[in-house]
């Protein structure tokens, strides 16, 4: 889409369309890919800039091919990408005119976050900017106990956070003028003084650090109906629970935010690869609690998906060919789903997903005589019902006492998928 041609479409239209999407790919990278050891190696090694500065000297991702990213989001069933734009290590994945801190004085010497954008919107997905608050290398980011430099005890002085926050607006103008329309705009993060270690990390940023209100005044200026999230310290549009799965109903929209493995940049002896049937039931639970989930990959430092993430995003990807209906546009059903099930519904169709495969029968309370038809979403095989059949003495519904108001459902005793 050419720049500055936006549809001027409205937040409530823009929520709506989220809601609807349901499932993302998060994508991390950075120079803390070449390090290959999660995205905080920086600061949970104390490397210092000068030691860091290697990562930087050899970025260059020659495999780097932003079709086969969408490609694969797009198979897996995904719906929007969000990208970081920068990190914590304030290294930018753009041209930026407001440092030489980015891709364009790497070995590989141009903008990266064009050409993903581009491929993502030609595959019809969403395209989010994920933006650390927090950076590591701005010479004028007070350093506080999350920071690198702190253990040694780097003083603050010169350190003039107002000049911080004239480069975090201006760069993410810089984002939002640049590359067309943007749905969501991900900030990361705020921090309170916080206990570390057992001892008080002084230093904590927020609201007045960033100045959120004028930044978020900034952001839905230049994109209409952008969404923003929760990390800014002020209300966002949407919350961002963070490797939690919320228990109950949540009172307002939200998108988990998960890892393949636990790590969110590229790591490469990481062995904590959830399996595919698990990022599933994650994926449904979170759409049944009528919230998104939002799963990340990290490219490693050549640009490409590493095997075990494009296997898990395939597998992911068999499931939502065949049950997808089931989590685009569905939301939460008002019903209260038996042990081991969630519920998802659209318009006049409720799913009924299995987290277990029970023997034989499956007993909805709550549904006998609210339900026409029943099939499997699978391959749209016939369920038939269990009428209880009174001529017979231990007419079997009967044991265990199910309420007049529970459907009972005659599965097949194997699983069909497997
Ligand atoms: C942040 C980053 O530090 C991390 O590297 C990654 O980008 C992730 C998506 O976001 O991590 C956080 C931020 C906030 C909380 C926890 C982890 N939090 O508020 O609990």
């Amino acid at each position: 889409m050419p720049h500055g041609l936006h549809s001027h479409r409205t937040s409530t239209a823009r929520l709506a369309e989220f809601r609807d999407q349901r499932f993302g790919l998060f994508i991390h990278w950075g120079l803390y890919a070449l390090a290959a050891r999660h995205e905080w190696v920086k600061q949970r090694e104390l490397l210092t800039d000068e030691h860091y500065q290697r990562y930087f000297d050899h970025f260059d991702p020659d495999l780097f091919d932003p079709e086969a990213w969408a490609d694969a989001a797009a198979g897996a069933g995904m719906r929007y990408m969000v990208l970081t734009t920068k990190h914590h290590d304030g290294f930018c994945l753009w041209d930026s005119s407001l440092t030489d801190y980015s891709v364009a004085h790497t070995p590989y010497g141009k903008d990266l976050v064009g050409p993903i954008v581009a491929a993502f919107r030609l595959k019809g997905l969403g395209v989010g900017f994920y933006h650390s608050l927090i950076d590591w290398h701005h010479p004028m980011f007070p350093v506080d106990g999350l920071h690198p430099a702190y253990a040694s005890g780097v003083s603050n002085e010169g350190r003039d956070i107002t000049k911080y926050q004239a480069y975090l607006h201006g760069q993410v103008e810089e984002l939002l003028t640049r590359y067309g329309q943007i749905d969501t705009m991900w900030f990361d993060f705020s921090y309170s003084t916080r206990k570390r270690n057992g001892a008080l990390t002084p230093g904590g940023k927020g609201a007045a650090d960033w100045r959120s209100e004028k930044l978020a005044a900034l952001v839905r200026r230049l994109q209409p109906g952008i969404l923003i999230n929760d990390r800014l310290g002020i209300p966002g549009d949407f919350r961002t629970p963070e490797q939690f799965q919320p228990p109950g109903p949540v009172d307002a929209a939200w998108e988990a935010c998960q890892t393949l493995n636990g790590s969110w940049g590229y790591d490469r002896d990481n062995l904590d690869w959830k399996p595919v049937d698990l990022l599933v039931r994650m994926l449904v639970d979170a759409v049944s609690k009528d919230g998104n989930m939002l799963l990340n990959v990290g490219p490693d430092g050549r640009g490409v998906f590493e095997p075990r993430a494009l296997a898990t995003l395939r597998g992911i990807g068999d499931w939502m060919r065949l049950h997808g209906r089931s989590i685009h546009g569905a939301g939460p059903a008002s019903f209260e789903a038996p042990p081991d099930c969630r519920y998802t519904q659209k318009g006049d169709r409720l799913y009924v997903h299995l987290f277990a495969w029970p023997y034989k029968h499956l007993h909805l309370p709550g549904l006998a005589g609210r339900v026409r038809y029943a099939q499997l979403l699978n391959d749209a095989s016939e369920i038939r019902t269990l009428v209880p059949d009174p001529s017979v003495d231990s007419g079997h519904t009967k044991l265990g006492a199910l309420p007049e108001e529970t459907l009972t459902l005659q599965l097949p005793v194997r699983r069909p998928d497997v």
